[in-house]
């Protein structure tokens, strides 16, 4: 077997830990990471080599390797890209520019492909107003991409690079047959919940954060109205979805960019169930406008037919399932409760 040579940026954050494990037990890739953090000890093992540093500037060191697959996952997240904007879009489009570029130049210079996988998320969408949000139904990839966070518009503007520099920029052997090339694959996830590990610096953070309080037995004051609704994910679809676009035939392809969805709740129904599984959670509302303000804009729920005509995509969990087989047994362990 072929070892697959894969690099995953922003490896310590919640995909890349679970990415690399899922790599691991999969076998045949040999994986380099690179995060502005150290790795994990819980990690560490299943991994060739860590380049630790700010990726804007250690990127020059991977023009040394051969990779066949590229996750970038590093970002900065949307509540926090609000606060520091122009960090923000310096790690988020200048890294992923970055990256862009050498996977081109690796494609064109040694007419070999290379795989490019991005999570883009439902931040790129844009609701003008709540009533519009309410009555827009499941969105589609082409609608309402009007995002209103310095991250939703650095992830539409990064989607649109990967295609400019997959299509446009250079890519000589394009009309080869297979064709050889940067080959940008983007999936725009909900939010997404592990029981392993906490997000930090998102928006949909909420949904996360209050089941992790209330299954520690801690107080949660949810800085979003019990009404509002978006779509979420658990960690093991988002893996799985990463891995079946990985694995997608490029003919199978008929864009770049997809939606995944799994279940759309609020936020009291996350009350409700972190409730039932624990009857002593302590969960109040103490909206903050800001943040507030994100969630709106984002959409009750997305339409992912394409991914499931494209690649057979069908998420593993919904939310009954999500709880029942996944969250509570998971958590239950982590926390002995
Ligand atoms: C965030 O809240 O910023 C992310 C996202 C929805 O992309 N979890």
């Amino acid at each position: 077997m072929t070892v697959k040579q894969v690099l995953i940026t922003g490896a310590c954050g919640e995909i890349g830990q679970a990415l690399v494990q899922e790599l691991a037990k999969k076998g045949g890739y040999r994986v380099v990471t690179s995060d502005i953090a150290p790795l994990p000890e819980s990690i560490k093992s299943l991994v060739a080599e860590h380049v630790q540093g700010d990726l804007v500037y250690k990127v020059k060191v991977f023009y040394d390797y051969d990779f066949d697959v590229i996750f970038h996952l590093a970002a900065s997240l949307s509540s926090k890209a609000e606060i520091a904007t122009e960090e923000a879009h310096r790690i988020n489009v200048e890294g992923t520019m970055q990256l862009l570029m050498l996977a081109a130049y690796r494609s064109e210079k040694y007419g070999k492909s290379v795989k490019f996988l991005f999570p883009s998320s439902i931040a790129a969408y844009g609701m003008p107003t709540l009533e519009a949000k309410r009555g827009a139904g499941t969105v589609v990839e082409e609608d309402w991409d009007f995002p209103h966070t310095m991250y939703g518009c650095n992830k539409l503007y990064c989607e649109k690079l990967g295609m400019y520099y997959s299509k446009f920029h250079g890519q000589k052997h394009l009309d080869e047959k297979p064709p050889v090339m940067l080959d940008f694959r983007a999936i725009r996830f909900p939010g997404l919940i592990s029981a392993f590990t906490l997000p930090s610096g998102g928006t949909s953070d909420y949904g996360p954060e209050m089941l992790h309080a209330a299954a520690q037995g801690k107080a949660y004051s949810c800085f979003v109205r019990p009404d509002t609704k978006i779509s979420f994910m658990a960690m093991p679809d988002a893996i799985k979805s990463l891995m079946m676009m990985l694995d997608a035939p490029r003919e199978s392809l008929t864009t770049n960019v997809y939606n995944v969805a799994a279940f759309a709740i609020t936020a009291e129904d996350f009350r409700k169930r972190a409730l039932k599984a624990f009857p002593n959670a302590m969960v109040t509302y103490e909206p903050n406008p800001r943040r507030q303000g994100i969630v709106d804009s984002w959409p009750e729920d997305v339409d992912d037919s394409r991914a499931r005509n494209d690649w057979n995509w069908k998420p593993d969990y919904d939310v009954d399932r999500f709880f029942e087989e996944y969250f509570l047994p998971e958590i239950r362990k982590r926390y002995g409760k």
